[in-house]
């Protein structure tokens, strides 16, 4: 399956790991990249030294294309960017903010960046500015999200830039691919599908629970903050809708939420951790390996849609 997304990252197929924060880590990347899809590094809050050790370590396990996401709000962003060309990354998505003021160096650097979006404003900024392509992201993705839905966002995001743009938000499985594909899509990003791969780092506990998770077992706290973020219902985010509702304050919030996504990802506490997972949580059925994942949801997309989408 050949579109021009998986010809500007120079992989097998057009789909893409989500760069998400603790999880995206090397070992993760590397899997994804090995089975013929676009792994990427989650560089999230980390320090920028623990970044580039991660990018050496993924150069370790694998000899395909990977990428780094660089995530807007983390205040050492601008030494992550630099750490991005200085090892040689191929290919950078971000996340959470306008990457604008980092382009022009990367491009120069010959990096490809593919800025996520969540408005059609945004994804048009982001072509004026030299990106390669976007990633346009709904609301049924996990984490911090916009207010579009990718049915609704994607077909308009199409028509409005000429690059082209990789669907994501809500995409498990090879109905999501080609469903994407009629949207005008020319390549698919996935996240929480590939947290419970068995590559994925994560604790058994948080795989647990989106493999059981229903339809309706995620919702959205922060709505009010600005910082929206979609985490799968637990005793934390009850906590924290209550809190909400009554008022508290976004620092007091902040202060609820302090290094609960690590708690989750690492300690296995599903009941104070925060359970970052898309609405596709429920489409996702079992532990699989990221060479299992790919190789799967392609055959089915490729049944599904008419060759003249992909060849
Ligand atoms: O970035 C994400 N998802 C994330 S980042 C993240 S890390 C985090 N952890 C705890 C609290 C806060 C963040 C967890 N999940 N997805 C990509 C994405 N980007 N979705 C939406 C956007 C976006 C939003 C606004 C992109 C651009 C944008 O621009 C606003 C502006 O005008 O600057």
């Amino acid at each position: 399956m050949q579109t021009r997304v998986s010809k500007l990252l120079g992989t097998k197929y057009p789909v893409i790991q989500g760069g998400m924060a603790w999880v995206a880590e090397y070992h993760l990347a590397a899997a994804v990249s090995n089975a013929g899809g676009l792994g990427i590094i989650g560089a999230a809050s980390a320090p920028p030294e623990v970044v580039r050790e991660q990018i050496r370590e993924a150069k370790k396990l694998t000899d395909k294309p990977f990428g780094v996401n660089v995530m807007l709000l983390n205040p050492n962003a601008a030494e992550v960017a630099q750490i991005v060309i200085e090892e040689g990354v191929k290919v950078v998505t971000t996340g959470a903010g306008s990457p604008a003021k980092f382009m022009e160096a990367w491009k120069n650097a010959g990096v490809v960046v593919i800025p996520v979006v969540a408005s059609v404003a945004m994804a048009k900024m982001m072509e004026r500015g030299g990106a390669d392509a976007v990633v346009a992201e709904g609301m049924e993705s996990g984490g911090h999200i916009g207010s579009q839905t990718t049915m609704t966002l994607v077909p308009q995001v199409a028509d409005a830039v000429s690059i082209p743009v990789i669907a994501a938000g809500g995409i498990a499985d090879g109905r999501g691919i080609a469903a994407s594909m009629m949207l005008g899509a020319e390549g698919v990003q996935m996240g929480t599908r590939f947290v419970v791969a068995k590559e994925s780092i994560v604790h058994a506990n948080y795989k647990e629970r989106i493999i059981k998770a229903k339809d309706i077992d995620s919702e959205v706290t922060g709505m009010s903050t600005g910082h929206p973020i979609r985490v799968l219902r637990n005793q934390m985010s009850r906590e924290y809708l209550k809190l909400e509702k009554e008022g508290a304050s976004f620092e007091e919030l902040e202060h609820l939420t302090l290094g609960s996504l690590r708690k989750a990802v690492m300690d296995g506490d599903v009941v104070n951790g925060s359970l970052m997972a898309g609405q596709s949580a429920g489409m996702v059925k079992k532990e699989q390996s990221c060479q299992e994942i790919i190789e799967e949801i392609v055959a089915e997309a490729e049944t599904l849609l008419p060759e003249k989408f992909w060849k």
